[in-house]
């Protein structure tokens, strides 16, 4: 085992991803995505470990280091995987979490899975963080590490950041498992989510459903305040801002507005998943051309969907549902030689990525829930010329810091297709004043910033009060 450290960072997943080179060597590699840059460089101030899964089942490797980090893998089977990650993580706390959007699997050999993974989690925490050392979780997979960790070691300060969205007492109180979870939780000194309406569901289902005493957005339970509080995620501004700089990304993106000659173009960038609303964006730009409102030829969608959670069974009926459609409206609305719906199931590298955000005139972002979506704060971010419209969910996290985007109630297709028009039409000059205002948000919160925030916040004291003492 490395030696002990004073920051500890535990997720599923470690922040480095196998590639293969050319010499048929493997090796590892950064893995794109704002998280692991905002926590690189305080993970090298700080002699930081990071704690999680190497991505492939059944392999045990030792620690190692790699871009000034110390990498500790944690060891899943493949049934683990099964059963932990795609099971109770993906097809049970993902569905619940989003609204019910899709229903939730209640499973127990899947529930103790989970109990079994997260346990192995907190031993391995347990094992390399160093004396009083500050240890932070990351999300929905590791939900029970708080408490398991307070117990092995209670002199840690352990804070624990949820990325999606905690959904109300109403539908948490279905989890027939909802005791462990939030006593699981509990076990942290901070709670951190995307938004204050999640904290505030999760002080109330403790006072609730655990009769835990609770002051604004403190839960006292076991002599400890547990604080709970909103940190907005958001994007590395520096990275899609050298990004955009870059001549070979004007080069792509100029080459990509021609290949579309005059249409307008519309994107949407996500993983393929059903929270985020794919289906009915199609639907109502498809109705637009039947409608006689576009045209082939003014206007063109492209659909980049990054493959996800492939053998969870929801997701290849989305898989299908997308498929379908897209041919469905290309068969109804295409012409020799314009295809209105341009669909590509496959991840793209960043730089590309922000080719499409500079190209694209109109960035369609309709998830039905969302703890936040960077995909909406990228876009802004890269849009320095203040060209652009961002149409965003309500439902979006995002939604909250983003006012002035053409914001929609993903459900109301009419609603949808009016939004969709009025990001198409409306004067540049107002669509400059909306990116402008939407701009200076995103830079001035940007991914380091709510990494600092809550570190800050997790290492503040919490002063034990009566109240604490008596609970
Ligand atoms: P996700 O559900 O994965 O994240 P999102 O926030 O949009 O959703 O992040 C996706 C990331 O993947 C973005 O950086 C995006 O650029 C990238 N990406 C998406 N499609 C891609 C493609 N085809 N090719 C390459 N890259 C692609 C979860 C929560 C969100 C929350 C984040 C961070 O569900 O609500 O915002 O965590 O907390």
């Amino acid at each position: 085992m490395s030696r002990a450290s004073e920051f500890v960072v535990v997720a599923n997943r470690l922040p480095v991803d196998r590639v293969v080179g050319e010499d048929g060597e493997p090796s590892w590699r950064r893995s794109p995505g704002g998280l692991v840059s905002a926590i690189a460089p305080l993970m090298r101030r700080r002699h930081g470990t990071w704690i999680g899964w190497a991505g492939a089942p059944d392999e045990r490797l030792e620690p190692f280091e790699e871009d000034g980090m110390s990498l500790v893998p944690v060891h899943q089977s493949a049934e683990d995987i099964r059963l932990y990650y795609e099971g109770f993580s993906n097809a049970t706390l993902w569905p619940l979490y989003h609204d019910v959007v899709a229903p939730p699997v209640y499973d127990r050999t899947m529930w103790d899975a989970y109990v079994r993974v997260n346990e192995r989690f907190a031993e391995v925490t347990a094992k390399v963080a160093a004396k009083d050392a500050v240890v932070w979780i990351q999300d929905y997979q590791l939900q029970l590490v708080p408490a398991l960790l307070r117990r092995l070691r209670p002199d840690l300060r352990i804070g624990f950041f949820l990325h999606i969205p905690f959904p109300p007492l109403e539908l948490f109180w279905q989890m027939p498992w909802r005791r462990q979870i939030l006593e699981g939780l509990l076990g942290a000194d901070l709670v951190g989510f995307q938004l204050p309406g999640a904290a505030q569901n999760f002080v109330r289902l403790c006072r609730r459903l655990l009769d835990a005493r609770t002051f604004k957005q403190d839960v006292f339970w076991e002599g400890r305040t547990v604080r709970a509080r909103a940190f907005p995620i958001s994007v590395d501004a520096d990275e899609l801002g050298g990004l955009i700089a870059d001549p070979d990304v004007r080069r792509r993106a100029a080459e990509i507005r021609e290949d579309f000659g005059d249409a307008k173009l519309l994107l949407g960038v996500d993983r393929l998943d059903y929270t985020k609303g794919i289906t009915q964006r199609l639907d109502a730009f498809g109705e637009l051309f039947r409608d006689g409102e576009l045209r082939p030829g003014e206007a063109a969608f492209i659909q980049i969907a990054t493959p996800s959670r492939e053998r969870v069974e929801q997701y290849q009926l989305l898989r299908d549902q997308i498929e379908q459609q897209v041919g469905h409206i290309n068969g109804e609305h295409g012409e020799l030689g314009t295809t209105v719906v341009h669909y590509l199931h496959t991840s793209y590298d960043r730089a590309e990525l922000a080719a499409l955000f500079l190209a694209a005139d109109v960035m369609v972002v309709t998830p039905l829930r969302d703890g936040m979506n960077l995909v909406a704060k990228e876009y802004v971010a890269c849009r320095e010329d203040l060209g652009g419209a961002l149409v965003l969910s309500e439902f979006a996290g995002a939604a909250a810091e983003l006012k002035r985007a053409y914001q929609v109630n993903p459900y109301d297709i009419d609603g949808l297709k009016k939004a969709l028009l009025d990001a198409l039409r409306d004067d540049p000059a107002e669509q400059s004043r909306r990116m402008r205002a939407m701009r200076r948000r995103v830079l001035e919160h940007d991914v380091d910033r709510w990494a600092r925030d809550f570190l800050a916040a997790l290492e503040e004291p919490t002063p034990t009060t009566a109240i604490a003492r008596e609970a």
